[in-house]
């Protein structure tokens, strides 16, 4: 299942602050979220049916609330908590079984993730379930390199007598993994724990990427990747940016173009030197 990528690390490594915070707070406000009473922002994403909303619950208790995302008709909870006296904002993605953006649901998820950059996002998974999740969280992990599975559900498996090696699969996705039954409450002080520990760089995660593709494609994406690096030193994603880049994503291709993407402004020359090469 899994094919490390130690050039893809090493990159991940050398271009990301771990102990900074991630977030894009320009980006947040055009998404609807203003940052000033908080220090981190957490998004929560997951397939329908994970138990999302209980975990979001036992997050948050009553601090919460709950709009619109701009310009949609897709309702979005919002919510806080404190956690060693840091202030974390937890956003509720809608529920989406992947980030291809071929539905509003899953491109305000993928939006929301690429754009606000938010320092963790949390991956809840039916423990049940897991290969269909996983789909999910590779996808995820593609764009974001600061991830906490949680996995969910967990009272359920037992029942079902499903033994996950937790250990190994946070070794084998490069992000912590933490069992919870969020019902019962079962993990959630975990899980706070290894939230807080990725948006502090406590922990660095070093996120399981996939290699896929004809020898060629994978040509085309270092020619790609080599080029994004050199305009976008801080991007953490070049490889799934050149991807979208080749299929003629037109949002990518906009963001890459305004500078949306890093937080920078390159210009329309700039942007055709990536594109012609
Ligand atoms: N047994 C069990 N049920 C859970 C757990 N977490 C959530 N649920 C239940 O699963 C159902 C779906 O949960 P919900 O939070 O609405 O899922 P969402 O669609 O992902 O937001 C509800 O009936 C929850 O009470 C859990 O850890 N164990
Ligand atoms: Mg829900």
């Amino acid at each position: 299942m899994v094919n490390n990528n130690k050039s893809e690390k090493t990159v991940i490594g050398t271009n990301a602050c771990a102990t900074c915070p991630a977030h894009h707070v320009a980006n947040l406000k055009k998404l609807g979220v203003n940052m000033e009473s908080w220090d981190y922002v957490v998004a929560l994403a997951g397939n329908p049916n994970t138990g999302k909303s209980t975990v979001f619950n036992a997050l948050t208790g009553l601090k919460q609330h709950t709009g619109n995302w701009p310009g949609k008709t897709v309702t979005r909870a919002e919510g806080g908590f404190s956690y060693n006296d840091k202030r974390y904002k937890l956003v509720d993605l809608p529920g989406t079984y992947s980030l291809l953006s071929t539905s509003v649901d899953e491109e305000v998820a993928r939006n929301f993730i690429l754009f606000g950059r938010p320092d963790v996002t949390v991956i809840v998974v039916d423990a049940t379930r897991l290969e269909r999740n996983l789909n999910l969280v590779l996808q995820v992990l593609e764009i974001t390199d600061r991830a906490v599975i949680c996995l969910n559900l967990m009272d359920e498996a037992r029942r079902h007598q499903l033994h996950i090696d937790d250990r190994l699969l946070s070794k084998e996705l490069g992000v912590p993994v933490v069992p919870t039954s969020a019902r019962q409450g079962d993990g959630i002080p975990d899980l706070l724990r290894a939230i807080n520990d990725v948006a502090t760089g406590v922990f660095v995660c070093q996120p399981h990427r996939i290699e896929s593709g004809s020898k060629k494609l994978k040509r085309a994406i270092n020619q790609l990747v080599t080029k994004i690096e050199a305009e976008y030193p801080r991007l953490t994603n070049p490889r799934w940016v050149a991807l979208r880049l080749l299929e003629g994503d037109p949002q990518i291709i906009d963001a890459v173009r305004s500078g949306e993407l890093g937080g920078l402004n390159v210009t329309a020359d700039q942007m055709d030197a990536i594109a012609v090469g």
